[in-house]
């Protein structure tokens, strides 16, 4: 068997809500305050994993987190039982309470990147945990993130583990959803391309005027260099501020790549013309795809509004592609015409599937944010914790721990309920066992 890349998608946790908590993520603050349902959200997720899992490909489940957070509750001060904590946090301020309550680890493009070993000096696979720091909800959960990492890669001979980045907008990092690898098989080394939104020690170059770039090209380097990535195999490009203030907070809203082939919108970079040269001329083989989207086929506004570039471009076991897409795409007469011009041309991409994931795409997470590419070799795939990765049996042991646990509704206001706390520890407790974690959250210690 050759190498693989395994998705490793984000199951979404019992406190799915919609907060407003991220400004420049337009879906995230047009839909604040509507009630949700987490429970449909994590059934509509894991309905995506079988999907993939169905078409061949291995798919691994990457745990939630604790929410709410208590432990940052108290560290802000809250004081007493749980429930005293929770309530005098939303009198406080429901936001800070909503903020402690995110479900936002389920958008595993941000939770890590990862550089496979065929890229890296040592051979080995090296995951930094993403700090989000440009996002207090966010932010919280680099720890975690990096617990569960270890836990599903707990293997010193092919895993290497970094510490997130400093806490710091200087090295504000959102992992994966800002970096791309282009590479011909899986195995083969691959060209890493790091996209960032703003130089954080220069003020005289561009940046977004109106939303914040995320992303600093400092902090890009510096996942490079822990990585052990050759100036060869990486590429750091800027992309065009003026797409950020329109909405687009992550490179994988307006680009999306596989092996040989990365779809793009005309306006995704700064400089689209040196950046394309850049990458054929460090791409292993003349035989690449560089697919750009006109603002003529494709507006900003509707690349935004219906993710056509969150989508995962995947590669099949007969290794052609496909792109599996949200809703969204499909409802879109424009998108939906330039999909099936997609298939018709000459790419290696001709099939696509559309995927409601709607209660996600609420908050600004497609398809493309709720997984993280893991590519393994067939050794390295061999240490990965088993039970992380999707079966049938694990499949519907899911599907029904979600039935048994999660709430089909959920209002800003009963993320102050103490019983949420309870069913939500209750249930993560339950799924360390189902995918044999160990004691990765704070509340088992
Ligand atoms: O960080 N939304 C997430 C969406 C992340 C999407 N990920 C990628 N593009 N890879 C964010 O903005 C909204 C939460 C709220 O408003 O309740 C939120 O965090």
């Amino acid at each position: 068997m050759a190498s693989v890349e395994v998705n490793f998608d984000g199951l979404v946790g019992p406190t799915h809500n919609y907060a407003g908590l991220s400004e420049g993520n337009v879906a995230s603050l047009s839909n604040a305050n509507e009630s949700s349902n987490p429970k449909n959200a994590a059934l509509q997720g894991l309905k995506k994993m079988k999907a993939l899992h169905d078409m061949g490909l291995t798919q691994g489940v990457f745990a939630p987190q604790e929410r709410p957070d208590i432990y940052t509750l108290k560290r802000l001060g809250f004081q007493g039982s749980d429930a005293q904590i929770l309530n005098a946090a939303y009198k406080t301020s429901p936001t800070l309470l909503a903020s402690c309550c995110s479900a936002s680890t389920m958008w595993t493009a941000n939770a890590a990147t990862v550089s496979p070993s065929a890229d890296t000096n040592n051979q080995k696979v090296h995951f930094t945990a993403a700090n989000l720091a440009n996002k207090f909800h966010r932010s919280l959960e680099p720890e975690t993130t990096t617990n569960i990492l270890k836990s599903i890669f707990n293997n010193d001979h092919y895993f290497q583990h970094h510490q997130h980045l400093n806490d710091n907008e200087h090295f504000g990092d959102e992992g994966a959803a800002n970096h791309t690898r282009l590479c011909e098989k899986y195995g083969n080394k691959g060209l890493e391309i790091f996209t960032y939104g703003r130089v954080a020690f220069n003020r005289s170059t561009p940046k977004p005027m109106k939303y914040p770039a995320r992303q600093t090209l400092e902090a890009s380097q510096a996942i490079a260099r822990l990585h052990g990535l050759s100036t060869e195999n990486s590429i750091f490009v800027q992309q065009n501020p003026n797409v950020i203030d329109q909405g687009v907070f992550h490179n994988d809203v307006i680009a999306v790549g596989n092996q040989n082939v990365l779809l793009y919108h005309e306006q995704a970079y700064l400089n689209t013309g040196a950046f394309k040269e850049e990458v054929r001329r460090k791409f292993s083989s003349e035989d690449i795809h560089l697919i750009e989207v006109s603002t003529e086929q494709v507006s900003i506004e509707e690349a935004v509004n219906t993710y056509l570039f969150n989508t995962q471009i995947i590669t099949l076991t007969d290794n052609s592609m496909a792109i599996i897409a949200p809703m969204h795409c499909r409802e879109n007469s424009n998108v939906y015409e330039y999909l099936q011009s997609l298939l018709a041309g000459k790419n290696p991409i001709n099939h696509v599937e559309f995927f409601d994931v709607n209660e996600s795409m609420k908050n600004g997470g497609g398809p493309a944010c709720l997984r993280l590419r893991v590519a393994l070799t067939e050794q390295e795939l061999a240490a990965v914790n088993p039970d992380c990765l999707l079966t049938d049996s694990l499949y519907l042991q899911l599907v029904a721990w979600v039935n048994k646990h999660y709430r089909d509704t959920l209002t800003l206001k009963d993320l102050s309920d103490p019983q949420l706390l309870l069913e939500s520890r209750t249930a993560l407790d339950e799924l360390t066992q189902l995918l044999s974690l160990g004691s990765v959250y704070q509340f088992q210690h």
